[in-house]
């Protein structure tokens, strides 16, 4: 009798302890989370794009929904920031520029990152792609901030292929040099597919993809801008390596189908910021200017998530919301614990995604920096300084990535990237301009009402205020005499 009641309380206690299966989460979904580098908000098929064919983020569209106002931050490594720990990058020193390959700082130690938080929730966690938040000691690489797996590179606009930045290799695995060979978007999009076919099986996955594609330099094979011959110059390669990119994010989605994870995968793409030099190689629609700025060109992106039997298929979400509530939002999706004790400014937005729930989001900073910055309150956005660039300098060209490269003759010669607005709108007393935007009447920023609304002026101006007196001092900084590029990114010479 003793030995069946043994039997028994060990098959109890097996089952109760037996791995919770990702299929059996239901609630608790595999995320797959894409970011494209530099992408065009019209550029998107889902968002009226017509010059350049992407037929696999736009089946996420049609399985899911179209975020119409998505915003981020007008650069790289903000938004990256934003989305690993839910807090503006103005909390971090990081609301000026990027994160360069010589910078001496990084994300702060301190952060709680998103891979940290569903890793303690029993996720498997991987990044593939650009990481992009600092090299400058181990401790600041994606394996020391909550991936199991890392595979791709650290600084941005690398050369697709040779993987070379300023004279540094930059191609890793699990945070070690690695030699594949290839144009990265290739790599990229191979090295996600055999994570989702060989995924732990007893865990929910959060796949993060931040593409290199579609950043300068303007890199891709002849082959992609093959359909593009109407297109000219760098337009026409910026539209075959978002081509490739596409063809790549398709892999993916037909390994999530392959693997019958369709019911339990949340999927989600977005761009980074938005598009530079619009209407010459990106194509931001009717939205002002673009990368670099806090205009909504800059900082309002494409993207779309799917979640089959969770997200209504062909919907169109019409509600802010901004990338640092995707901290809040998948942490509680996968049951994490979202309390902490840094305070957050990401809300969890996931009723308004499923469901176009009125968005809980009722102010955006969209920065604050020294003598510029944005906000938005309800329709209202004051911006302050605006047409100042927030890129340090032009932003990198082929040459900076592998000068031997850019040396050979190329039949598309790609011009620098960089938006480089105009700084024209200093006041003649030096102070910086002051313009007011109801962005629901008027998405293109094309009325400065600031003049006749001096009170919404002040009512912005005010919380706007409280807001910039929580930043600390950016941390950017140009690069340290003698500097000496070393042989690996991340490594010491
Ligand atoms: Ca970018």
């Amino acid at each position: 009798m003793k030995r069946v009641t043994t039997v028994l309380c060990l098959l109890a206690i097996a089952l109760l302890a037996r791995p919770m299966l990702a299929d059996d989460a239901g609630a608790r979904p595999n995320i797959v989370y894409i970011i494209a580098d530099d992408m065009g908000y019209a550029d998107a098929g889902f968002n009226g794009g017509k010059e350049i064919k992407t037929p696999a983020i736009d089946s996420i569209a049609a399985a899911g929904a179209i975020l119409k106002q998505f915003y981020v931050q007008p650069v790289c490594s903000p938004t990256r920031a934003s989305f690993m720990t839910g807090r503006y990058p103005m909390r971090m020193g990081l609301q000026v520029g990027v994160v360069r390959p010589w910078a001496e700082y990084g994300m702060p130690l301190e952060e709680q990152t998103l891979p940290q938080g569903l890793k303690s929730a029993g996720y498997e966690t991987a990044i593939v792609g650009k990481w992009h938040l600092g090299t400058v000691t181990p401790a600041y690489l994606p394996t020391a901030r909550g991936f199991d797996h890392q595979y791709g590179h650290y600084n941005g606009a690398i050369d697709y292929n040779t993987h070379i930045r300023d004279g540094g290799f930059d191609w890793h695995k699990n945070d070690k040099v690695n030699r594949d060979e290839g144009y990265s978007t290739h790599l990229i999009g191979r090295e996600a597919v055999r994570l989702i076919n060989e995924r732990d099986k007893n865990k929910p996955l959060f796949l993060y993809v931040p593409f290199n594609a579609v950043h300068a330099p303007h890199q891709v094979p002849d082959e992609y801008t093959k359909p593009y011959d109407n297109l000219k110059g760098t337009r026409k390669t910026y539209a075959g390596m978002l081509a490739a990119m596409d063809e790549a994010i398709g892999k993916i989605l037909k390994a999530i189908d392959d693997n019958g994870l369709r019911k339990n995968t949340l999927i989600v793409f977005h761009s980074d910021n938005g598009g530079p030099s619009p209407g010459k190689v990106t194509d931001n629609g009717s939205l002002r200017a673009g990368k670099g700025t806090v205009y909504e060109g800059g900082v309002r992106v494409c993207a779309v998530a799917a979640w089959e039997g969770h997200i209504k298929p062909g919907s169109v979400v019409d509600q802010p919301m901004h990338v640092v509530d995707m901290y809040p939002t998948l942490l509680k999706l996968a049951g994490a614990k979202v309390e902490q004790k840094l305070p957050l400014d990401g809300m969890d937005v996931w009723a308004t995604i499923a469901s176009g729930q009125t968005s809980p989001r009722k102010e955006i900073l969209h920065n604050t920096a020294p003598g510029r910055g944005a906000i938005r309150m309800g329709d209202w956005k004051l911006v302050i300084g605006g047409n100042i660039s927030e890129t340090e300098g032009p932003e990198p060209t082929a040459a900076d990535a592998n000068p031997a490269a850019a040396a050979k003759p190329a039949a598309d010669a790609p011009a620098a990237g960089g938006p480089r607005q105009k700084r024209q709108a200093r006041r003649a007393d030096g102070g910086p301009q002051i313009e007011l935007f109801n962005v629901a009447k008027d998405p293109s920023e094309k009325t400065n009402v600031a003049e006749a609304n001096p009170d919404k002026v002040k009512e912005l101006r005010a919380r706007y205020d409280v807001l910039a007196a929580q930043a600390v001092a950016p941390k950017s900084a140009p690069k340290a005499a003698g500097f000496k590029t070393p042989k690996v990114w991340g490594e010491k010479d």
